[in-house]
């Protein structure tokens, strides 16, 4: 069993100047729902009044997925949570000998008391609530620590330990990877007798997470993090489409997942974050399946699978064939039956120099510009251009 947990719009919200107001968020909460994703996390309920409102209303949504809020090790970040109602809990405290003497000032041992009591105390106050304990930048922590830590959370009652790769560390097949990672923390804590689930938080800033998260997959994670676009600090974190394309169509993992909602929830998320969806970006980007160069246009028309691995219809999108100056006959003879116009050889051509003229200018001739291009050519029978 595998669980995905998005957290666009608790990690995607602290991307810089991101705020979705409450009825974004629950727009994409309700969309997340769609597609199939079991844990949406929505917000630290103690970082604004708004927030904690927009959590509140997620909760009492009625959505099948858990409904989870973002929590320091503290009782008052608990109670605001419980008070809104989430059945998920998320608690971070970061146990590296590091971060404990500078930042917290105090012991190992005592940090450890904490996050047991915290965790004893929400259990006691909700028995039924889901709770995630995270060691903070897990991987940089001394791996005894997050040992200690783990399972003195775990024998609290955390059902979850996520392994939070809070820098982007880790690099698969190096000494720092996530797939040993799990393997070690799983054989340590079943030494403990413990086997929470295992969640992987994996950040981008080596371009890696989407890798790293596959990794700890591998591995037997069972719960993997993502956002919309990879929205997180910094670099970000996994992309959920990229991940979930990954799985579906590489590992035969398949949740029954709606992935023709992507694009939807895609263009949603990238309007009111204020962030556009790059043209490359795999699967949801405008030219992820258009083809350009006339070598690959001629090919692809042919058989799209010459040079297209991923099929559009997963997405409910289409193959696209660009025009600019890179552009062949077959592209021009596709847009114009696209178009529905009638055409002969030297028509085409013509219309094919004035594409490639056009390309040279740096953009992409679209239907509207297409349909001009050949009113011109009828009226100038003759090379005129
Ligand atoms: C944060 C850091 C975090 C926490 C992850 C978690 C990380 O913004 O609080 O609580 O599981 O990357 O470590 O996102
Ligand atoms: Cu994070």
């Amino acid at each position: 069993m595998l669980w995905i947990l998005d957290s666009t719009l608790r990690e995607g919200e602290q991307t810089p100047g991101v705020y979705f107001d409450t009825h974004i968020k629950q727009a994409i909460a309700d969309k997340l729902d769609q597609i199939g994703i079991n844990i949406i996390e929505t917000g630290h309920p103690a970082v604004t009044p708004e927030i904690y409102q927009a959590v509140r209303q997620i909760a009492r949504r009625g959505l099948k997925a858990h409904i989870g809020a973002h929590s320091r090790s503290l009782e008052k970040d608990v109670d605001l949570a419980l008070e809104c109602g989430v059945d998920f809990l998320g608690i971070f405290y970061c146990v590296s000998d590091h971060r404990l003497t500078n930042v917290f000032k105090k012991e190992l041992n005592s940090a450890v008391e904490q996050i047991s009591r915290i965790i004893r105390y929400a259990k006691e106050k909700k028995p039924d609530l889901l709770i995630r304990y995270t060691p903070e930048d897990t991987v940089r922590s001394e791996f005894s620590n997050v040992i200690e830590a783990a399972s003195a959370a775990v024998a609290a009652g955390a059902d979850i330990i996520s392994i939070a790769d809070t820098t982007g560390f880790m690099v698969p097949g190096t000494s720092n990877n996530m797939y040993d990672y799990v393997l070690q923390l799983k054989e340590e804590l079943a030494k403990r007798g413990h086997s929470p689930m295992i969640a992987v938080h994996c950040h981008n800033d080596r371009g890696f997470a989407l890798a790293n998260a596959l990794d700890g997959f591998r591995a037997g994670a069972e719960i993997i993090d993502t956002s919309v676009l990879g929205l997180g600090e910094r670099a970000g974190i996994v992309d959920m489409a990229q991940l979930l394309i990954a799985l579906k169509t590489a590992y035969q993992v398949d949740n029954g997942w709606k992935l023709q909602l992507l694009p939807e929830l895609y263009g949603l998320v990238s309007k009111y974050a204020g962030i556009p969806i790059p043209v490359n970006f795999p699967a949801v980007g405008q030219n992820a399946f258009t083809h350009c160069a006339g070598v690959h246009t001629h090919a692809a028309l042919e058989n799209p699978v010459h040079y297209q691995s991923l099929d559009p219809d997963l997405l409910g999108r289409h193959m696209h064939v660009a025009l600019d100056h890179m552009s062949g006959l077959s592209s021009v003879e596709w847009a114009l039956d696209q178009l529905q116009i009638d055409y002969d050889a030297d028509l085409a051509a013509r219309v094919l120099d004035l594409v490639k003229l056009t390309g040279q200018k740096g953009r992409t001739v679209d239907e509207e510009e297409l349909v001009h291009i050949v009113e011109w050519c009828r009226k100038h029978p003759t090379q005129e251009a």
